[in-house]
C-alpha cells in the first residue's frame, strides 16, 4: 500500500476513473503512462541561441566592422532580420602594406565548411581570394582592402539562421572570422 504515495495525482484520478478500482500491478502502469504523456515537446531554439553572448547582440540593418593588422576583426557577432537589406560599412584601419596585411569580408552560407572555403582561398589571388569554384558559397564579399581602405556593400539574408563570415587573405580566416545570426 506504500506505492499510493507515490502515484500522481493525475494518474491516481485516470486509475480511479478508468477502473474504478484494482491491482497495484495496473497501479504501476497508469503512472508510467502518465509520465511519458506530460512529457513536453522540444521547444524550437531560435537560431544561434547557443552562441556564447548572443543575448547581448542588437538586431541592427547596419553593421560596422574593422579588420586590424593583429589579424581580428573588431567585432564578430552580429544579429540582423532574414529578408531585411543590411548594409556592411568595412575598413582596414591597420598599417601594415597590403601584399602582408589585406583584409576582405566573405559572408558565407550556412552550412558552408568554412575550413575548406579558407583553404581554396589561399591559392585564389587572381581573384582577390574568392574561390571561383566555390562562389556558390558566398552570400556577399568586399573588396580585399590594403591600410586605410574602406568598402561598403549591401546584402539580405535570406533565411533565419547563422551565418558565418571570414576574411579570406591567405592566413586569416583561423582568426578572422565572426557569425551573422538571421531572426526569422
Ligand atoms: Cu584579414
Amino acid at each position: 500500500m506504500k506505492k499510493l504515495f507515490f502515484v500522481p495525482a493525475a494518474a491516481a484520478m485516470m486509475f480511479l476513473a478508468s477502473c474504478g478500482g484494482g491491482s497495484e500491478s495496473n497501479e504501476t502502469t497508469s503512472t508510467t503512462d502518465t509520465s511519458t504523456a506530460t512529457e513536453a515537446p522540444e521547444a524550437a531554439e531560435a537560431p544561434g541561441a547557443d552562441i556564447p553572448g548572443i543575448d547581448t547582440v542588437s538586431v541592427t540593418d547596419v553593421i560596422k566592422l574593422d579588420g586590424m593588422d593583429d589579424m581580428k576583426y573588431d567585432k564578430t557577432l552580429f544579429k540582423v532580420k532574414a529578408g531585411q537589406k543590411i548594409t556592411l560599412d568595412f575598413k582596414n584601419i591597420g598599417k601594415l602594406p597590403a601584399a602582408a596585411m589585406s583584409h576582405n569580408v566573405v559572408i558565407l552560407k550556412p552550412g558552408t565548411d568554412v575550413q575548406a572555403f579558407g583553404t581554396a582561398a589561399i591559392s585564389a589571388a587572381a581573384t582577390e581570394h574568392i574561390p571561383p569554384t566555390m562562389t556558390d558559397d558566398v552570400i556577399a564579399h568586399t573588396k580585399l582592402l590594403g591600410p586605410g581602405a574602406s568598402d561598403q556593400i549591401t546584402f539580405t539574408l535570406p533565411d533565419a539562421g547563422v551565418y558565418d563570415f571570414v576574411c579570406t587573405f591567405p592566413g586569416h580566416f583561423g582568426t578572422m572570422h565572426g557569425k551573422i545570426v538571421a531572426e526569422p
